[in-house]
């Protein structure tokens, strides 16, 4: 490793696969990540892919159940999983890269142990009755291997991972929540920031009004804002999980809406014009 090079920053982007459905919004997430690398940064990405499972799933007459945001996997809705967000969406998203330049490396939890996993324990979830539930081939992530996502991206290459995990032992593949998955890589290379990405961009004070966004807020900030209920819905746990790793060496956190133009390098600077940025 070079000088330089370890003192590259290092940037962790979620992508979701809503945020994946728009064109406007794939291509914008290309041009937001060409322009971190070009200023310097090294990007491991994470992503999703829940609607576009939704929509496989039901192509194979197969029922979409989430409970609390983590979807109940059998092991054919598993395979369906595998086919949709590392046969549909890690292809395009990594191909996307590559026309804007950047050098994708297109890969899922599984390659090379990137994210290990051991099965998601039955439990017992409030509002869904006192049976606990069977997630089913569903995983909770055990380790991250940090050590060859540095290699990575000191090959100058963006990883693309899609958010599956890997038994250490036994192989056998679970399908991860995407936002549990971004957390643990952030937290496991001490990311200097988290993207969130998100189609609305920003945390506003008022939804709807775009000259109520919050530009910077710190922890304590942020979870008054999630009692306030300015912060609401689906934002609520990616929010709560996120502010966890504040503490433990990751320096920012930010919101920032893929398709708007020059938005990741703004808050991965601090500028202050797009995004909401989260630190302690
Ligand atoms: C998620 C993985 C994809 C995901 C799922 O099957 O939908 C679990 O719920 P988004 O687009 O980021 O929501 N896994 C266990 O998280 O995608």
């Amino acid at each position: 490793m070079t000088d330089n090079q370890s003192h590259q920053p290092i940037a962790v982007v979620k992508v979701g696969g809503d945020v994946l459905q728009g064109e406007v919004e794939r291509s914008g997430i290309a041009a937001n990540v060409k322009d971190l690398v070009d200023a310097g940064w090294r990007v491991v990405l994470l992503h999703g892919g829940g609607p576009q499972v939704n929509e496989l799933q039901e192509k194979h007459g197969l029922v979409p159940n989430k409970v609390a945001g983590r979807r109940i996997t059998s092991e054919a809705d598993l395979l369906v999983v595998k086919q949709a967000i590392c046969g549909e969406v890690n292809v395009s998203l990594a191909q996307e890269l590559q026309q804007v330049g950047v050098n994708a490396f297109a890969c899922n939890g599984a390659s090379g142990k990137l994210v290990t996993a051991t099965k998601r324990p039955p439990r017992v979830m409030s509002g869904a009755g006192d049976k606990p539930i069977d997630f089913g081939e569903v995983g909770d992530v055990a380790s991250v291997n940090a050590a060859l996502l540095t290699q990575l991206t000191e090959l100058g290459l963006v990883p693309v991972i899609a958010t599956l995990g890997v038994e250490e032992d036994s192989g056998r593949i679970f399908n991860i929540n995407a936002d549990t998955t971004v957390v643990q890589i952030a937290r496991a290379l001490k990311a200097d920031l988290l993207l969130l990405t998100t189609a609305v961009g920003a945390i506003y004070g008022e939804l709807g009004d775009e000259d109520t966004r919050i530009a910077h807020v710190n922890e304590q900030e942020a979870r008054e804002l999630i009692n306030e209920g300015v912060i609401q819905g689906g934002m609520i746990p990616k929010v709560e999980e996120a502010l966890s790793v504040l503490v433990d060496g990751v320096k920012n956190i930010a919101i920032v809406g893929p398709q708007i133009k020059g938005a990741f390098l703004d808050v991965a600077v601090g500028k202050g014009d797009k995004g909401t940025r989260i630190s302690l």
